[in-house]
């Protein structure tokens, strides 16, 4: 069923300025706060997947991920039957990942700052695009060698339901709305907590149809 994203939404989602809502210690989410320049974000985003196309990574255990993914940045996070990694190259071109956009640079780090994380310096952007259905299930990020730096992450798009645990995958998640040009910030005692997005709900965004596209800046290397 499709629902018109501008009815029965909170008031967040209509009006106001940037506000921050914590989420859980070191972890808090940044409604609106990358609005005014999501647009271009996506235009970014689109000049990227030209050159590293999104595709469907296979988990080390062989499952298809149903979200397509693609990088920017000296790193980009890979998944293979060998297991997950961060890479300079992209395995389907044998070329670099396209360089960190000064605008999502910029971006990353006045939302760290904002957070509470001042100097973040992202060397990998994953980008991520889910369609009707697709969704994450709950994971660590534990990959990137130095946890003490924090993940900024920014939605585009169609809403999502964010899902957010704790540190033990029993945990039972939060649920949390996350709207286009809503950043969370999320790192100290939160960096390790399991999280995952619900299945994506059939909508329509002005610009970007029935997907939405998230961004998570890491520091990897
Ligand atoms: C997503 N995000 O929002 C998936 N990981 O599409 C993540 O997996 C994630 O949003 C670490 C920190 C923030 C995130
Ligand atoms: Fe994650």
């Amino acid at each position: 069923m499709t629902f018109d994203l501008f009815d029965n939404l909170p008031d967040y989602d209509r009006d106001g300025g940037i506000s921050s809502e914590p989420l859980a210690p070191g972890a808090s989410v940044l409604r609106r706060f990358a609005r005014a320049q999501a647009g271009a974000l996506l235009d970014v985003v689109a000049g990227v997947a030209a050159v590293a196309p999104f595709r469907h990574l296979v988990t080390p255990g062989g499952r298809r991920m149903s979200v397509a993914m693609t990088n920017c940045g000296r790193l980009g996070w890979v998944s293979d039957r060998q297991g997950y990694r961060y890479d300079p190259v992209d395995p389907a071109t044998g070329l670099h990942w396209p360089a960190m956009p000064r605008a999502f640079a910029v971006l990353a780090r006045d939302a760290a700052a904002a957070a509470g994380y001042p100097d973040f310096t992202p060397d990998a952007c994953l980008i991520n695009r889910y369609l009707p259905g697709t969704r994450l299930s709950l994971h660590q990020d534990r990959d990137e060698l130095d946890v003490r730096a924090p993940i900024v992450s920014v939605s585009l798009g169609v809403p999502a339901v964010f899902l957010f645990g704790g540190l033990r995958r029993a945990d039972r998640p939060a649920r949390i709305r996350v709207i286009h040009g809503d950043v969370v910030v999320w790192g100290g005692p939160s960096r390790l907590a399991f999280h995952g997005i619900a299945p994506l709900a059939q909508a329509d965004h002005p610009l970007t149809g029935d997907t939405r596209i998230n961004l998570t800046f890491r520091k990897a290397g």
